[in-house]
């Protein structure tokens, strides 16, 4: 067989059919008779799989003479989605696979809808990984991404009377066809126990011993790139006890006991943290955190070894990219490998720290900046205390020679926050060990350094750079959105599905009648699809001739969907005031997780469903507004509403979003957005022009100079009348009848402290939210700006940001530029 095979038609579908009927009978030990939907996908993901092996065998063979430097991208989440559609795609199969099925009686579509969601990631951070995967491959960049194999990926939420309940989600329980268990790769983790001082050849050692031990076991899902060029690994670790039971409880007849040990040890991989901002589950997290930095970095330096034989070379050939904080924990580890296992002096296994370390910070908001408690620390991890205490020691010095008496540069710079209970702070670790640190967008990246990072930026100011994020256009167009694929493939050539920047050539055609009706006819099958999921999901019925109006992404009071309902409740206000007026049909269209413990934003997913029920049953409004909060957002579920959407709900505080990715999918998918000026936007605004995008609010400047000031609410909400009726209305029980004071504690919280300024910018949203009234009625304009957008945006694909990580902070050569 030929990997990677691009010959298409009858022949290929009929090889494929063959392949799949092989599977079904050999691997899954069915036949075509009695196979159910899920044995037909496992069958085909096999089959497809097997296309994919060669060349990853290929790629992965010791190749000593010339061996291309690699890049590992260390990630506590992997937020991948279905693979079905990524695999055909990429090797220009999904032709092949219909046909291949259609002659088997089965249908592509249905098997896709049998594979199960891989959720090991939270939201943004976890997709970005998911994207710089393919876009790897794509392009080129041989690569290992390294995560958790996590049993339990984010919860399943359901809805109970409005409120989000949280059920385990379960996508290994049937087996994972797309993955390689390799039991043989198996590395010993410590935890726990005390370090030793022995003296070797006369130089003083030191030796940790710990009390625990944890298997880290590999298994490798092969990820291959456009066209199939290139097969990377995704290289997950699954968490064994080194004992499989104690036999001495279990002949006692202590049943529950004899697995108690291996329980708690395999709890490591046994579910995703549940959010990035919760404090419980503390010690799992930092033991998830070791656990997968300590295997990947073992796994590493062995194949770094058996390649190049002595460490002194290893930032030549090997570039680590920490994705957060989260790995950060890998910076000691290396520093532990290189001076106590292989004996290199401190300052040497420092350059060679620093060379091969880069860091990604995701997120300024205070909470969310990862910082661990020393006694935890010193408990689980001791050897590497002592090593981030020697580091913190060592650039304290550094930072005293540059700023003699600058005690506040110094404790800001500090490794240790010694301000309300001593914790170590990931975010300057990660800093201090690593020769990069890049923001995830311009603005973003400018606020690091004035802000979280402002001296140590001082210190190292050539450290931070840019790398604004992007997303790949294979799946978030093509494979999301074929109808619209096929439109703009007929406008432009199909070279747009290697180069997306070829989309400008759509510009000259922004107002023609002929592209805008294609396109219509497109997003109507689209909002027809969608609406059809809103009906099954939610009971509720949706005109899809409406505006569709969409904010999809995790709940979050900075992501402010709550601004979003306050503005549904004042046209709901005004629509009951002059019913007969004529009004815009628009849906409302909400979708996206809270965390398990974060109330308040469970409360606000209980307002939007409070305010769905009262607004879609009253015949005053004549379903000419609707509001739908769509349950268990995915990526699936992502790639249902994007295609459908009019416009794109971008409306956080300005200055707290890092960048977003779903502003980018869903303007490349033709969404006009309505945002502030904040992460992405900003960049998304500099491509499509002022006149396509609706901007609003407060930019993150005035953001900080009205907090500085003291922002007053009530100030704001007295000068808005009808701010003041929304709010009088929620408050007082105008949406939860059954407890008036249900929403009491949260209007009262935000006339008290508007922590993220929702009242200051209500106004200008509304505003902005009437313009885009104005420019919906008129059909052609509306279609010319969203033409314009999706013209505009190719920059944004995530085989752009790879190209720039390889180029200015891995040093890395694809292969798309060897000669
Ligand atoms: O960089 C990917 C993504 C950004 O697009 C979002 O703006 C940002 O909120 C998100 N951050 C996280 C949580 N970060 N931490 N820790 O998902 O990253």
């Amino acid at each position: 067989r030929k990997a990677g095979s691009e010959a298409s038609g009858t022949t290929d579908a009929t090889k494929l059919r063959q392949e799949i009927l092989a599977e079904l009978t050999y691997s899954v030990g069915r036949s075509p008779e009695t196979a159910s939907t899920r044995d037909w996908f496992v069958a085909t993901a096999l089959a497809v799989r097997d296309r994919i092996v060669d060349r990853w065998l290929l790629e992965h063979a010791p190749d000593h003479a010339r061996p291309r430097k690699r890049v590992y991208y260390l990630s506590l989440e992997f937020l991948i989605g279905r693979l079905l559609f990524d695999a055909l795609h990429n090797l220009g199969l999904t032709d092949a696979a219909r046909e291949a099925l259609a002659g088997l009686g089965v249908e592509l579509d249905r098997v896709r809808e049998a594979e199960p969601d891989a959720a090991l990631g939270n939201g943004g951070l976890g997709r970005l990984a998911a994207c710089f995967m393919d876009s790897m491959a794509s392009v080129g960049v041989p690569a290992f991404g390294y995560g958790i194999r996590y049993d339990h990926g984010l919860f399943r939420q359901g809805m109970r009377d409005g409120w989000q309940q949280e059920y385990p989600e379960d996508w290994l329980s049937f087996g994972n066809p797309w993955e390689f268990a390799h039991p043989e790769i198996d590395y010993a983790i410590g935890f726990g126990g005390y370090v030793e001082q022995i003296n070797s050849g006369g130089r003083a050692k030191h030796v940790w011993r710990p009390a625990e031990k944890v298997d880290a076991v590999a298994f490798d899902i092969p990820v291959v790139g456009w066209r199939g060029k290139h097969v990377n690994t995704l290289r997950l670790w699954s968490a064994r006890a080194p004992d499989p039971l104690s036999l001495a409880a279990f002949n006692r007849g202590d049943y529950v006991g004899a697995l108690a040990d291996r329980v708690r040890v395999e709890s490591i991989s046994k579910v995703l943290y549940p959010s990035d901002e919760t404090p419980a589950g503390q010690e799992l997290r930092l033991r998830q955190e070791y656990f997968f930095a300590s295997a990947s970095l073992q796994d590493l330096v062995r194949r770094h070894l058996e390649e190049h034989g002595d460490l002194g070379s290893l930032p030549d050939h090997v570039a680590i990219q920490l994705n957060d904080t989260h790995p950060a924990i890998a910076i000691p580890e290396l520093m532990r490998i290189l001076i106590d296992l292989h004996d290199v002096p401190w300052a040497e296994a420092w350059l060679i720290t620093v060379g091969t370390f880069s860091y990604t910070n995701h997120t300024l908001l205070p909470e969310a900046l990862e910082s661990w408690p020393l006694p935890l620390m010193e408990r689980l991890l001791p050897r590497h205390m002592q090593i981030i205490y020697m580091i913190n020691a060592l650039e304290l010095e550094t930072a005293r020679g540059k700023r003699p008496g600058d005690d506040g540069l110094l404790s800001s710079v500090s490794l240790i926050d010694e301000n309300g209970g001593r914790r170590v702070r990931m975010g300057v670790l990660a800093f201090i060990g690593s020769h990069k640190v890049n923001g995830v967008s311009a603005l973003h990246t400018d606020l690091m350094k004035q802000t979280v990072f402002r001296d140590l930026h001082a210190l190292h100011p050539d450290r931070i750079v840019n790398k604004t994020n992007g997303i790949t256009f294979r799946r978030w167009l093509a494979q999301a959105n074929p109808r619209l694929t096929k439109i703009l493939i007929e406008a432009v050539g199909p070279e747009l599905l290697d180069d997306p920047e070829r989309l400008e050539l759509l510009l000259p055609m922004a107002d023609d009648a002929g592209l805008h009706d294609a396109l219509l006819n497109a997003r109507r099958e689209n909002k027809v699809a969608l609406a059809k999921i809103i009906a099954e999901r939610n009971d509720v019925w949706v005109d899809p001739d409406a505006l569709f109006d969409v904010q999809i992404k995790r709940i979050h009071e900075y992501k402010r969907q709550l601004l979003n309902i306050l503005e549904t409740v004042a046209v709901y206000n005004a629509i009951r005031a002059q019913p007969m007026r004529a009004w815009m049909p628009r849906v409302k269209i909400f979708a996206g997780k809270a965390a398990a413990s974060y109330h308040q934003a469970k409360l606000i997913i209980k307002l939007a469903n409070d305010v769905a029920r009262i607004v879609n049953s009253d015949p005053t409004v004549r379903g000419l507004l609707k509001v739908a909060f769509l349950p268990n957002y995915n990526v699936s579920l992502a790639e249902a509403i994007i295609p459908a959407a009019d416009l794109s709900e971008q409306i956080s505080t300005a200055g707290t979003e890092a960048s977003g990715t779903g502003n980018m999918k869903l303007a490349l998918n033709g969404a006009l957005t309505i945002g502030t000026l904040d992460g992405a936007n900003v960049e998304i605004r500099e491509r499509v022009g002022d006149d396509n995008i609706f901007i609003f609010g407060l930019t993150a400047q005035e953001v900080q100079a009205r907090k500085q000031r003291g922002f007053n609410a009530h100030a704001a909400v007295e000068a808005s009348p009808t701010l003041r009726e929304v709010l009088d209305s929620i408050r007082n029980g105008v949406f939860s009848p059954d407890d008036p004071s249900r929403y009491r504690g949260l209007i009262d919280g935000l006339l008290d402290n508007d922590v993220f300024l929702v009242t200051a910018d209500f106004d200008a949203y509304f505003d902005a939210q009437r313009s885009v009234y104005r420019l919906w009625r008129d059909k052609s304009a509306w279609m010319s700006a969203s033409v314009k957008n999706t013209a505009q945006v190719g920059w944004f694909s995530s085989d752009r940001t790879i190209l720039e990580y390889a180029k200015e902070i891995w040093n890395v050569q694809p292969s798309s530029d060897l000669a």
